[in-house]
């Protein structure tokens, strides 16, 4: 007999909200808990001025590791030096030449942030906003709110795949908070109460180093698995932003009830953490093992797309 999927909402009905906590109006959610102390809480982890920027590179000849059904981006010439050859560039007095170009690409395609109404269920978005207003452009809860704010406070990195012994973790591999906090451990840290959490899988190098083909067939991405304690424990630990090297943040199917993405509406649309995907994650962690030092201030500012459900952003982390 086939497996009945439940729906998320009805997988998720004794989950935690974090609706109307900030208020009716609310649309950057668990960004709330990034006070100025969190700022600088993460300021004061800052040791040594080493920099690392965490977007993967838009327009790599390899493509970009987008969700299966989204084109990679695509830039194209719109003005270079061959055209001032054929003499159709401007002519500027003075002789100036330029070069212009323009980009196509989905606003998940690259590093990103999701804005919180994202994905829903039952017709409802974050806060309880309708899913109405994502119509023609998402009206309430769109990734504005999020760029005007801007996201900073205390980074911790924990590399699952490091303490899992791989240089990737496998296609459907899933793991849990108490394999987070287990991996902390082994690192000698601490998952702190606001902490913006990044969690490497090496699963977005894998795109870089497989076929794309290959990368593609019967494709389902490693990551966090749903269960109601794990829930339980980001809603306890108030975490403000989730980072991944993934493309979505958590394993494709949910092994235990086989629903797609449950974390997407637990975490994202139930809790109002955002979730950030496709971060490119290698450096910041092989420099991490080489100092012990796991922790950082993180600073994001995703672009400021008015009704956007995503954009794209370059994170920065000061060690
Ligand atoms: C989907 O929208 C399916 O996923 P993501 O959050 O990765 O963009």
């Amino acid at each position: 007999m086939e497996k009945q999927i439940p729906g998320v909402g009805e997988l998720l009905k004794n989950a935690p909200k974090n609706w109307g906590r900030w208020g009716a109006e609310d649309e950057v959610g668990s960004l709330n808990f990034l006070t100025s102390a969190e700022v600088l809480r993460g300021v004061g982890s800052v040791k040594q001025g080493k920099t690392f920027t965490l977007q993967v590179q838009m327009g790599n000849p390899k493509g970009d590791p987008v969700w299966p059904g989204r084109d990679p981006s695509k830039r194209m010439n719109v003005l270079d030096e061959g055209h001032f050859l054929c003499g159709k560039g401007p002519a500027f007095p003075g002789g100036l030449h330029y070069a212009d170009d323009v980009m196509f690409m989905y606003l998940q395609g690259s590093t990103q942030y999701d804005a919180l109404g994202h994905v829903w269920c039952d017709g409802k978005l974050y806060n309880g906003y309708d899913a109405m207003s994502t119509i023609g452009g998402m009206s309430k809860v769109s990734v504005l709110p999020l760029a005007e704010r801007g996201i900073v406070g205390r980074g911790m990195l924990i590399d699952m795949a490091r303490h899992r012994g791989k240089t990737s973790l496998d296609p459907g591999e899933t793991f849990t908070h108490e394999d987070l906090l287990a991996a902390a451990k082994k690192q000698g840290v601490t998952i702190e109460k606001h902490d913006i959490l990044v969690v490497r899988t090496g699963w977005i190098s894998a795109f870089y180093e497989k076929d794309r083909v290959e990368f593609y067939k019967n494709f389902v991405e490693p990551g966090l698995t749903y269960t109601p304690e794990l829930v339980d424990w980001f809603h306890k630990m108030e975490i403000p932003n989730l980072v991944t090297d993934t493309i979505a943040n958590e394993v494709t199917i949910d092994p235990v009830s086989g629903a797609a993405l449950p974390l997407h509406i637990a975490l994202m649309s139930y809790l109002g953490i955002t979730f950030t995907e496709i971060a490119q994650l290698d450096l910041l962690a092989a420099d991490c093992e080489k100092d012990g030092q796991w922790s950082f201030l993180y600073v994001a500012a995703p672009l400021k797309v008015v009704n956007g459900s995503g954009a794209p952003v370059n994170p920065v982390v000061i060690k």
